[in-house]
């Protein structure tokens, strides 16, 4: 049984009944309204803000994109704080920005950004802190809030991850001047590509509404440089849809999660990260990771192993984005000023998860983990 006959790939959009995307596509094809602003995208933006139980959204193109008009609608410059351990788009919405990434280090627990470190980052010309909640698992938002307000600089969340995550009941996304999701397809909730900001102001969303339509308030009137980072009705559609059975893609991701917790506990040199407290989780990835002298093997080797069985999983997040050519100059990207992300970075393989991911084939992956695959 060397071989899996189908590729098992880390994800795999769960696609709503085909049937019922066909009726929203032919009120698309009555009405000719395609994109800019149309009566799905309108929809959409409610029912998603019901659904997350935030007052203001702003549905973008793609996640990167509302990084970017992000840090535009702050208007923020200088320099500002982030994670290397996290997807290069939350780097490179900066770059796109002009504005200098420092990094900060992570802390061991759940691989977000360590309020510890971030203090002695701050300089004159910071801006802003920008976060990550990895995997979904919130950051430490109190804290970060706090060094936040006394230095008066901004906070913007990247909760690419974070869709339905709530802390104490509350969103989130709640936390912050503005956080980001991404709808991409390999996401917990997709409408394919897709992405949005949250805000806490009616006044914030018009500007970010705006800024994501050109700079247009009305019909003559540009305001400011805006770009097009719009989602398309097909899109906005695709997205009601998902909501109806978001609830039960989570419940299903969870129960992978659980199965996956118990056939791989208790194994020396493996870890996994546990729920938090008084967290609802929304289960977007299954990391394990792996100390290569206690577990007898390197995560590169598990990687390379899983593969000969057709089973793909991902390094998220190696390598670190400090590590990429356009930031690997930056001074805090030195391997001193973030160890626990380098250690991390090297010791991560995340596991396939995703709705239709069957029990035999979790089975399998544990069991080729554990080296009783023969
Ligand atoms: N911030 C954070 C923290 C992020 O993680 C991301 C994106 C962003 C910002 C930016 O948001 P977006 O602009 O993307 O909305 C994937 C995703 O493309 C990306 O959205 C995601 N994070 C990142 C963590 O993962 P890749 O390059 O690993 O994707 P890819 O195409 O290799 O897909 C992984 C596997 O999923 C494939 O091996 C097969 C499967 N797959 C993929 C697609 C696209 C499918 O089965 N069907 C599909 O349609 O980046």
């Amino acid at each position: 049984m060397k071989h899996n006959e189908h590729p098992i790939y880390v994800a795999q959009p769960a696609l709503p009944p085909l049937e019922e995307y066909t009726e929203y596509l032919k009120k698309i094809w009555d009405n000719k309204i395609l994109t800019n602003n149309g009566p799905f995208h309108q929809e959409f933006e409610q029912a998603l803000a019901d659904y997350l139980g935030v007052k203001y959204i702003s549905v973008f193109a793609n996640g990167t994109l509302a990084l970017v008009v992000a840090l535009q609608a702050l208007r923020l410059g200088g320099e500002v704080i982030t994670s290397p351990f996290s997807f290069v788009a939350t780097t490179h919405s900066l770059w796109w920005n002009n504005i200098k990434p420092v990094f900060v280090d992570i802390e061991p627990g759940y691989l977000n950004m360590d309020p510890e470190k971030i203090e002695k980052a701050i300089t004159p010309a910071t801006t802003a802190i920008m976060p990550v909640h990895v995997y979904g698992n919130p950051c430490k938002m109190n804290e970060i809030q706090q060094i936040a307000d006394r230095h008066g600089i901004k906070v913007i969340y990247d909760a690419a991850h974070a869709f339905g995550v709530r802390i104490d009941g509350n969103s989130v996304l709640n936390f912050g001047d503005l956080s980001i999701l991404s709808f991409h397809a390999t996401k917990v909730f997709s409408t394919i590509e897709g992405g949005a900001i949250i805000c806490h102001s009616q006044e914030m969303k018009h500007h970010i509404d705006n800024l994501k339509n050109f700079g247009f308030r009305g019909e003559t009137v540009v305001e400011e440089p805006g770009i097009n980072a719009k989602l398309n009705e097909f899109q906005a559609a695709y997205g009601l849809l998902q909501l109806k059975y978001v609830d039960s893609y989570i419940a299903k991701r969870k129960s992978i999660t659980e199965l996956y917790r118990s056939l791989l506990k208790n194994i020396p040199g493996l870890s996994y990260l546990q729920d938090c407290d008084n967290v609802k989780h929304s289960y977007s990835y299954f990391p394990i990771f792996l100390d290569e002298t206690t577990f007898g093997m390197n995560r590169d080797s598990l990687y390379e192993k899983l593969k000969e069985y057709n089973i793909y999983g991902r390094r998220y997040f190696y390598p670190l984005i400090s590590s990429f050519e356009p930031y690997k100059e930056l001074p805090s990207a030195v391997y001193e000023n973030i160890p626990v992300a380098n250690k991390f970075a090297l010791q991560v393989l995340c596991l396939p998860i995703y709705v239709e991911l069957k029990e035999e084939a979790i089975h399998l992956i544990c069991n080729i983990i554990k080296g009783k695959d023969n």
